[in-house]
């Protein structure tokens, strides 16, 4: 049995962290939940316990395995102090995913890069790990020449405050009255906002940064001709995507359906004759990529479009994380040596 801490515990990652570890009967022995001042106190319920949210500090480390951060600034603060204190931390922020001493793992893709870890691992961005597995199935086979991806994420990527805010607004545009945005920088019900996260090098925003900049850690690729558009759209649960990727060898779609139906983590679902594809409604709740609209690009040699959806609380987020606590038991990296 391994003793856990989750960081950022209450939050909707830090929920879904729970969540998952209790599915997967992730052998956990002591737990300790923790968050932000505003959050201590807070009880939650983990395999039929109740637990009591205990502000961070450096001693809610002391004589635990694995320390999990939901996201947010708290691994900054707390990250190195868990490692002292023998934790190996898996965290879900975006604070050290580009250091050279992290790595940066989704387990169906790099599995192995843990085993270099020295005491902090890193997961991916929630659209980063949804893109990256269906473009490794594809690199494994016909290499990748170039992508090209547009986001359609959902509002819970932003936070609790942007589900309420859908909600709220939804219901205030409908009944004819003004709700002004607080979380997006404009309305978001009825209507999609191409602008997540902050503004960076030539007009890009952070969002579409992290899709090419973690993706080529990830693939161990760091010339991989990648480019991104991200959006917010009015959904509240599951991000899609659609990727063309130009492959260096040509790949049918037939081929490519066959590829990516039987890569681990990956569930095709394209029949267009019965309607069948992926949508946010039906995908989400779900540990798997869903992939469809698999076709040929019909304006180059060697090319694929993809309709993909998943989960990014789940896949995205909490299941990566408690899969990537798994490989360290897997691969006995423990900081104890698996005691
Ligand atoms: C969103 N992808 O949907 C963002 C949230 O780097 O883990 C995830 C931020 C991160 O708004």
């Amino acid at each position: 049995m391994y003793n856990v801490v989750v960081v950022g515990a209450s939050g909707a990652v830090g929920q879904e962290i729970l969540k998952v570890l209790e599915e997967r009967n992730f052998p956990v022995g002591e737990l300790r939940l923790c968050a932000t001042s505003r959050s201590a106190g807070k009880q939650m319920v983990f395999r039929g316990k109740v637990y009591t949210v205990q502000e961070t500090s450096v001693d809610s480390f002391e004589g635990m395995d694995i320390a999990l951060f939901a996201g947010g600034a708290a691994s900054k603060e707390f990250g190195p102090a868990a490692v002292e204190r023998g934790c190996v931390v898996i965290d879900n922020s975006s604070n050290f995913r580009l250091d050279p001493k992290v790595p940066l793992v989704v387990p169906e893709v790099n599995p192995e890069d843990v085993k270099w870890h020295q005491g902090i691992i890193a997961n991916p961005n929630c659209s980063t790990i949804i893109m990256v597995i269906p473009l490794k199935a594809i690199k494994d086979v016909a290499g990748i020449k170039r992508v090209v991806v547009s986001t359609y994420q959902a509002v819970s990527g932003a936070g609790k405050e942007a589900i309420d805010e859908l909600t709220a607004q939804t219901r205030a545009v409908l009944d004819g009255q003004d709700y002004p945005p607080k979380v997006f920088p404009y309305q978001i019900a009825f209507n999609l906002i191409p602008h997540i996260d902050v503004f960076q090098e030539m007009d890009y925003t952070k969002e579409e940064w992290k899709m090419v900049k973690e993706t080529r850690k990830i693939l161990h690729d760091d010339q991989l001709a990648i480019t991104a558009t991200t959006v917010r759209v009015p959904v509240y649960r599951s991000h899609s995507e659609s990727i063309n990727i130009e492959t260096v060898e040509k790949l049918t779609a037939r081929k490519a359906k066959e590829v990516l139906a039987s890569f681990p983590g990956i569930v095709v679902l394209d029949d267009p004759a019965r309607k069948e594809y992926p949508m946010p409604l039906f995908c989400s709740q779900r540990d798997e990529v869903f992939v469809g609209r698999i076709r040929e690009d019909n304006s180059v040699e060697r090319g694929l479009n993809l309709w993909v959806v998943a989960d990014q609380l789940r896949k995205g987020a909490a299941t990566n994380a408690v899969q990537i606590a798994e490989l360290l038991i897997k691969y006995r990296c423990l900081r104890g040596g698996n005691r």
